[in-house]
């Protein structure tokens, strides 16, 4: 089935790639945008067609929302695929979409809209009887109303912005000395951010874990659920490890948040791929959010369902009807994924842009690396700082963590400083082994002092295999036994 005659991808780096990888497997043609910051881009030359779509800054390029248009129509593309940023959870540019006649491969325009208000989706999830946190039912309309609210559902409290996302505009408050000024702050971040001031508040969560389902529905009333993932290590908003399924699942609270996350698809009359977010503590959980896109961390549950999450995007969005009933969907053992960024660890994680000087990716039983650069690539310092996705499969947790620890070993990235170190440090946390993470888990003191020893092991790795490759052992960098010879040469 072939869906489309040709796909244009509004993104760029490994997210274009994956899209367009679903695309070739279905033969489908595929249409690449991309700024002058990405002409020698790999997502350029893997695509059928590259349009220039403006200079580098997003907002020129990747959020230029009338060109993509226009490149779309000038090229004969039926349908946009938005990957995941820039424009994908972006009501205007689907609505935008639909009324040029051009398929975009997500949810309506509507259900984005809505479920882009903290405010608005919370209440349709109350109305649907899914769990949410005790809070202002709406915005907070003045202090007193504030005061009241936080008596009721007790100290801590959050206070978030309707409109808001990565933690933007977020306050915790404590007592009621701290509300009216988190309140206060809250709206003035929020109304520079979002162009929305309004805010709300509910109870918080010290210490949760974010465990996520994703979902697929049709435009013929059908939904179904592919498992859970667990996400709780980030840093600043930003995920660095996901896996699937979520370690403390259980059957009977599985068949619960399952059910859960298929009344939050229901009740917004999801369409598409989409993910419904979910805060767990003390066998609770409350529904936090739904995103609407394709995300990062599909991979890991590709890989334990064994199903093409982008294909079946792509099919859905084309009218097809589900291919699959829920009991089709099956879990097979167990995966990880680290998410690979050209940053420093132990300089607060600024991003370390530059050219990829040597880089070998691993390989072997149980590995998928997503990645959009390759050895001698500069990675500009416009857009985000992920290299790849290292993804590990196994049979269960503990082989699927041994293949992640061996996949560390076997990478080779020279020329920028990259998040290696910190993922071998996590992959051998005995709580990380032990499955016991939560959102604060990398602030812990337990990682911080392992953090710096594992940076400093792998600096002088490279640094090793740097020197070895200046003597000539080329041959030894690109056969993979030059990490052999590294560890051989340290003791
Ligand atoms: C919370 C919370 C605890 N309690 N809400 C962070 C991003 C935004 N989408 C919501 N977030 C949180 N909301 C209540 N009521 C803790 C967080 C949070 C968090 C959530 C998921 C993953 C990582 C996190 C890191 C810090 C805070």
């Amino acid at each position: 089935m072939k869906f489309f005659e040709k796909v244009l991808i509004a993104n760029r780096g490994e997210i274009a790639i994956r899209v367009m990888r679903a695309c070739r497997e279905l033969d489908i043609e595929t249409v690449a945008i991309y700024s002058t910051a990405d002409s020698d881009a790999l997502h350029v030359k893997y695509a059928d067609e590259a349009f220039l779509v403006g200079e580098a800054p997003p907002a020129k390029s990747y959020l230029n929302m009338e060109r993509i248009l226009d490149i779309a129509k000038k090229s004969g593309a039926e349908a946009i695929h938005p990957g995941y940023g820039f424009l994908a959870e972006n009501y205007r540019f689907s609505k935008l979409c639909h009324e040029e006649g051009v398929v975009f491969i997500g949810p309506s325009w509507k259900t984005i809209r809505a479920m882009g208000s903290k405010i608005e989706s919370k209440q349709m999830m109350r109305d649907a009887d899914v769990p949410v946190l005790p809070g202002t039912p709406g915005g907070i309309q003045g202090p007193e109303e504030a005061k009241s609210i936080a008596d009721e559902v007790g100290y801590p409290v959050i206070v978030k912005a309707s409109a808001g996302g990565g933690g933007i505009g977020m306050h915790i408050v404590h007592d009621e000395k701290g509300l009216e000024e988190a309140i206060e702050a809250g709206r003035r971040i929020a109304q520079s951010a979002f162009g929305d001031a309004t805010v709300f508040i509910e109870k918080y969560l010290e210490k949760p874990r974010h465990i996520e389902f994703q979902v697929l529905a049709d435009e013929h009333g059908n939904v179904i659920h592919l498992f859970d993932r667990e996400c709780s290590i980030q840093r600043r908003h930003q995920k660095l490890v996901e896996e699937a399924p979520c370690p403390i699942m259980t059957p009977e609270l599985r068949e619960r948040m399952a059910a859960s996350a298929i009344a939050v698809a229901k009740a917004s009359d999801y369409t598409n791929a989409g993910t419904v977010e979910f805060l767990y503590a003390d066998g609770n959980y409350y529904f936090m959010e739904m995103n609407t896109r394709l995300q990062v961390e599909h991979t890991v549950t590709e890989m334990i369902t064994g199903r093409d999450i982008v294909k079946h995007q792509i099919a859905i969005a084309a009218g097809e009807s589900l291919s699959l009933d829920q009991d089709d969907v099956t879990i097979r053992g167990h995966a990880i994924e680290c998410r690979i960024n050209a940053e420093d660890p132990l300089n607060n994680f600024a991003a370390d842009p530059g050219k990829i000087l040597r880089y070998r990716s691993p390989g072997g039983p149980g590995m998928r690396v997503d990645s959009g650069i390759h050895m001698g690539y500069s990675i500009p310092p416009t857009y985000d700082s992920m290299i790849s996705k290292l993804c590990a499969w196994g049979a269960d947790r503990s082989e699927a963590i041994s293949r992640m620890r061996r996949a560390i070993y076997e990478y080779v990235i020279i020329g920028v400083k990259t998040t290696l170190p910190l993922h071998h440090a996590i992959m051998h946390n005995r709580h990380y082994i032990n499955g016991d993470t939560h959102t604060h888990f990398l602030q812990e003191e337990h990682m911080q002092k392992t953090l710096a020893r594992y940076v400093r092991e792998e600096e002088t790795r490279m640094q090793t295999l740097a020197a070895s490759l200046r003597q000539g052992k080329q041959i030894a960098a690109i056969t993979g036994a030059v990490n052999v010879y590294i560890n051989s040469q340290k003791k």
